[in-house]
């Protein structure tokens, strides 16, 4: 067998379409974003400060007010907490690992 010194290490490969929503000042956004980049997380940040229309369709998806907002597949995940809770439970991971399909919802970004 190949020694390359990574016993007992699973790899997560992450290729589901993730978005997180931010804004300026938001210390549990900076908590979400680095979860995921300890997880090696690939995602992309839409900051919704100025743009309101994004911020009433994050509110109307999430059913929260607060950011961050975490979308994986254009479904909501919910924030920093639900998603480390998410992640504890060992129930991230599998989102994470899923492609988006056809009939995932989209994001309007
Ligand atoms: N439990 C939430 C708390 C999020 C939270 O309190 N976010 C702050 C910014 S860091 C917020 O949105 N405050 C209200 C607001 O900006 O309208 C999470 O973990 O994401």
């Amino acid at each position: 067998m190949l020694d390359h010194g990574l016993e007992g290490y699973t790899p997560l490969v992450s290729v589901a379409e993730v978005v997180v929503f931010v804004t300026d000042y938001c210390p549990y956004c900076t908590r979400a974003k680095a979860l995921l980049n300890k997880k090696n997380v690939a995602f992309r940040e839409v900051n919704v400060e100025q743009r309101p229309e994004l911020r009433a369709f994050i509110s109307r998806a999430s059913g929260q007010r607060t950011v961050p907002q975490i979308f994986v597949n254009g479904r909501p995940l919910g924030g920093y907490t639900d998603i480390a809770a998410l992640d504890q439970r060992g129930q991230l991971d599998p989102l994470l690992a899923r492609p988006r399909a056809v009939e995932d919802p989209p994001v309007p970004i």
